[in-house]
């Protein structure tokens, strides 16, 4: 078949999608970097149990400086160890230039610099598949387009993911790989090309030579034991796959085969579909230099308030609990929220109780960054098609001033169990609570 007549997501006579997928960079360890910036450039393995006297636990990622010497992901902790010493632990002989740093795993943090991405690229795209912490499909076929730049032969779209990925390393300071396609399973192969720091586009006319000499392991949906069985028929690569007789592959794999035949041809007509109904709305915003001026900072949360009541009232969402939270240079994160005895959907109410919260306690504080959110959601439509079309959670949000950077929304579709609050919060009144989690505020 033509390479041209290949489609790239759609089976009607629509426009090609385009399709980016985002992941960060040994996502756990430049994390420790944005705290630890002697860390740049150095082995830095991310995980449990490397203390003296732990004994077991795992990677949950090495910088890639640390891959180098054999440490990846899901290993045991202490072969870690034994391929890349700690550097703390090094005795006289030991090589400094052969060790590395080893940080504990604190998914709190990671969880509020993913939450920083994230906002960025609700802001890029009216459709994000958040797939996890940090890792998420884009839909923004209505934001750009496959045609080329004025200036040469590049695409608008390859344009459009370097601004996606240079706004995540400017405003958070970590680094992403995007691939962008005409569908997914293609953008996803097409991040992990050329990782770290990549940005791979594969065209809709070329998705199949793209997709050829890749290991049948990267097509999306073959795991180690079809890729053996896949190997003992002599298909080793995607290209082998694409060619392989289609009744060849069902007798082998039942329907599934004829579906992983057509991945490998470059057909996938999987559509980006945003995940789940909010647990909450958030809204927040950093400001370019640490301030302690309490009019400032209320404008900012005046501002997040009026955004946040008025997302929510247009998602037909109601709400029962109103909070802040307050970034303290450097990280340190602060949440407080006051429940209410029943959902309302009241934008003052908001105002009021989200300047409550600041007033009450950090009137003198200096902040980062400040959020507003309102969380146990109740929708008075439970129809999931109300949830068509999500705004682009950034929209409107550049208003609210100037002299910061970093403004950002989400949806918060996590399963967390809520807030903690108390099962009556009485007829009326309104109670206070401070909360060391801010998975709510993801
Ligand atoms: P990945 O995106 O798989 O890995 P990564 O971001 O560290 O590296 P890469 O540059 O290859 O994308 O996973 C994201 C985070 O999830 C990772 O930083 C740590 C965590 N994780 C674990 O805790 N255990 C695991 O086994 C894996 C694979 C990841
Ligand atoms: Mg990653």
């Amino acid at each position: 078949m033509a390479e041209e007549t290949l489609p790239g997501t759609t089976a009607d006579d629509g426009p090609d999608s385009i399709v980016l997928h985002v992941d960060m960079d040994c996502f756990y360890a430049a994390c420790e970097r944005l705290r630890e910036p002697e860390l740049e450039g150095e082995p830095v393995v991310v995980g449990m149990g490397y203390e003296p006297g732990e004994g077991h636990g795992a990677v949950a990622t090495a910088s890639y400086e640390a891959r180098e010497f054999g440490v990846e992901s899901a290993q045991p902790i202490s072969t870690a160890l034994e391929r890349l010493p700690r550097i703390e632990g090094l005795g006289p002989d030991g090589d400094p230039a052969a060790a590395g740093h080893y940080r504990t795993v604190d998914l709190e943090f990671y969880k509020e610099v993913a939450a920083d991405v994230k906002a960025i690229l609700h802001d890029c795209a009216d459709v994000v598949r958040e797939v996890s912490i940090d890792e998420a499909y884009l839909d923004v076929t209505d934001r750009t387009a496959w045609d080329l730049a004025a200036s040469g032969d590049r695409t608008l779209a390859e344009g459009f993911a370097r601004y996606v990925k240079q706004r995540i390393a400017r405003e958070v300071g970590v680094a992403a790989s995007i691939g962008v396609a005409p569908n997914m399973s293609t953008a996803k192969i097409a991040s992990d090309f050329d990782k770290p720091d990549g940005l791979v586009v594969v065209r809709p006319g070329e998705v199949r030579s793209f997709l050829a000499p890749i290991p049948v392991e990267e097509v999306h949906g073959v795991g180690p034991v079809t890729a053996r069985k896949l190997g003992s028929l002599g298909i080793e690569t995607a290209g082998d796959l694409a060619e392989a007789d289609a009744s060849v592959l069902e007798a082998e794999f039942g329907s599934r085969g004829r579906e992983l035949h057509e991945r490998a041809r470059g057909y996938d007509d999987r559509t980006v579909t945003p995940t789940g109904r909010p647990k909450s709305l958030s809204r927040e915003s950093a400001f370019t230099e640490p301030t302690d001026d309490i009019g400032d900072k209320r404008e900012v949360v005046r501002a997040l308030a009026a955004d946040v009541a008025d997302r929510a009232n247009s998602r037909g969402a109601m709400y029962r609990t109103i909070g802040i939270k307050v970034v303290v240079p450097p990280f340190d994160i602060n949440t407080r929220a006051t429940s209410l005895s029943g959902p309302v959907d009241d934008p003052e109410l908001v105002e009021s109780v989200a300047l409550d919260l600041l007033d009450a306690e950090f009137e003198e504080t200096t902040v980062r960054k400040l959020g507003v959110r309102v969380s146990k959601l109740s929708f008075a439509d439970a129809d999931q098609s109300s949830l068509d079309g999500w705004e682009s959670a950034g929209a409107g949000g550049d208003d609210i001033s100037d002299d910061r950077v970093g403004d950002g929304a989400s949806d918060d579709t996590s399963d967390d169990a809520g807030d903690g609050e108390p099962p009556n919060a009485g007829g009326g009144t309104r109670s206070h609570e401070g909360q060391s989690s801010l998975v709510e505020f993801d």
